[in-house]
């Protein structure tokens, strides 16, 4: 068994979750619960991000005091994961004394390193993004992400000599051979870094003066962490991290990061680099996907067309909102989303393919079969066409290529309701009822080993169609057997199949 430590970013409180943060929770917890199937230790890490100018001045916005404002927005962060059924095993805060102890801790650690200096700091700070630009990297004098002018701001801080890391990072970055190699996907992505590290790297401002919504450094009490050390710092924190080193040793280093582009940079040099000065290992992996915008446009408040995932969980259910969010585009590229485009999908493959696959093959085995799962015979009609396509999910998992491996779902799903059309078996309950509860045997086999493939992706639906099938048992330790002891899929004869409710009532 191999350990398998996995994280999202962890997401500010300045305001509710969204379908951004939606879309890089669900993709982790697909990976958590495929690898746990696999027969993976699993250590699923999501959480908050609660330090730090921006959500200082949410919470002043709103009258509130920090603290307060955080725990309810925290709150709101852990109810939307667990409406959308999200595993993780943990949930960090960064606002929890035990984070900001090992915060302090670690900072230590780098001040006995020596590689921290003090000296006075002017620069364009924006709030937004919590960190400062370059004259040259802003468009127009303004952020290139917010389209707001930066703040000036100019006071002594503490620096981390980032600089000193360069060279080590473009080589552990492109030396596949090197101690400390970690890998950055998409490609593209990775030449990015790589291309940046070549030019200048400026050292990084890791305290600020004038802010109290933070961290304390251990050695100067007047300065308060800078809020992206504070934050990076949750993965090794949420693990243990000093107090309980046999449990980082476990579980350190994580084997992937997973965000989006606009905090790439953070993940790829910014904490390498504070562990390399820490000598601690280097994550194994980071995948950045793309930003979606929503009918064109960038999602944002001010707009008004900010999707929030209980609005999509009411529309499309829980797996339908799974589904529909990884389904769309690749992960990796930017891509849009737009309602009317979500509704086809969901009637395409969910409404019309998935839940049609469910619900006629429960009414079949009802009307032909006395709602009895048939005898066993080792007919061999479709089964290895639907294993054909279920096999590729694991290599498009392995890519993160989950709509890819969602389309090979939906293509055993399309087979198996060619091979329902193919043998008619209405026709055949009445000139070969024996054929036709072999047909109907061959169809419940496939459609349980389906589940197995659909748990990840969709849980629920998995577990209803686990459900129809009569299945006593658990379905996760059924999985299990079946991937990592590549256990038959055996179905018990004359169990009792359960017809349900449609899963996906067209939209
Ligand atoms: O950056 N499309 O938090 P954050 C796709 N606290 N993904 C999106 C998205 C979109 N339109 N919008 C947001 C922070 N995301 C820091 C992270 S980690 C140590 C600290 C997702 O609340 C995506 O994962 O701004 C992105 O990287 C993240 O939300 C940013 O979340």
């Amino acid at each position: 068994m191999s350990r398998f430590y996995l994280t999202t970013p962890i997401y500010y409180v300045n305001d509710v979750p969204h379908a951004g943060h939606a879309y890089t929770t669900i993709a982790t917890d697909v990976l958590a619960r495929w690898y746990r199937l696999q027969g993976e230790e699993v250590f699923f890490l999501t959480g908050t991000d609660e330090h730090g100018t921006k959500i200082a001045q949410a919470a002043a916005a709103r009258n509130r005091a920090p603290q307060e404002y955080c725990d309810e927005i925290a709150a709101q962060f852990q109810q939307a994961w667990k409406d959308l059924r999200v595993s993780n095993d943990s949930f960090i805060r960064t606002t929890a004394p035990a984070h900001a102890r090992a915060v302090q801790s670690f900072l230590k650690a780098l001040w006995e390193k020596g590689v921290i200096y003090k000296a006075r700091y002017q620069g364009k700070y924006c709030v937004q993004c919590e960190r400062f630009y370059a004259e040259d990297e802003l468009i127009g004098g303004l952020c290139p992400d917010h389209r707001i002018p930066p703040e000036v701001q100019s006071e002594d801080n503490y620096f981390f000599r980032l600089s000193d890391f360069r060279e080590t990072l473009l080589a552990a970055i492109t030396d596949e051979n090197h101690p400390q190699h970690f890998k950055i996907y998409p490609l593209a992505r990775r030449n990015e870094v790589i291309g940046k590290l070549k030019q200048d790297v400026n050292d990084l401002s890791i305290s600020r003066a004038t802010l109290s919504w933070g961290i304390p450094l251990p050695w100067d009490r007047s300065q308060t962490t800078y809020v992206w050390v504070d934050a990076l710092l949750n993965y090794l924190t949420a693990i243990g991290y000093p107090d309980d080193p046999r449990h980082v040793e476990e579980w350190w280093p994580a084997q992937l990061h997973l965000m989006a582009k606009d905090i790439l940079w953070f993940h790829a040099v910014i904490w390498p680099a504070l562990l390399m000065a820490t000598e601690m290992k280097l994550p194994k992996k980071i995948f950045v996907h793309g930003f979606f915008t929503v009918n064109g446009q960038k999602m944002s408040k001010s707009m008004g067309n900010v999707i929030r995932p209980a609005d999509l969980i009411k529309e499309f259910g829980v797996d339908g909102t799974r589904y529909l969010l990884l389904s769309a585009f690749p992960f990796g590229a930017d891509g849009d989303f737009n309602q009317d485009l979500m509704k086809t999908a969901y009637n395409a493959a969910l409404a019309n393919d998935l839940g049609n696959l469910i619900s006629r093959s429960f009414t079949m085995v009802e009307n032909f079969c006395g709602a009895k799962v048939p005898p066993p015979d080792d007919k061999n009609r479709v089964t290895s066409r639907v294993l054909e396509e279920l096999k590729k999910v694991r290599d498009h998992l392995e890519r993160l290529q989950f709509h890819y491996a969602l389309a090979a779902i939906i293509a055993a799903v399309e087979r198996l309701n060619g091979f329902i059309e193919e043998q008619a078996p209405w026709k055949l309950a009445k000139t070969a009822p024996a054929e036709c509860q072999s047909v109907l045997r061959e169809l419940l086999a496939c459609i349980k080993m389906m589940s197995f493939y659909l748990w990840p992706f969709m849980p629920d639906t998995a577990h209803a169609v686990w459900k129809q099938l009569g299945q006593t048992d658990d379905l996760e330790a059924g999985a299990k057997r079946y991937f990592v002891h590549q256990g038959p899929v055996d179905l018990a004869a004359g169990q009792v199949t359960q017809k349900d409710a449609p899963l996906f009532p067209r939209k």
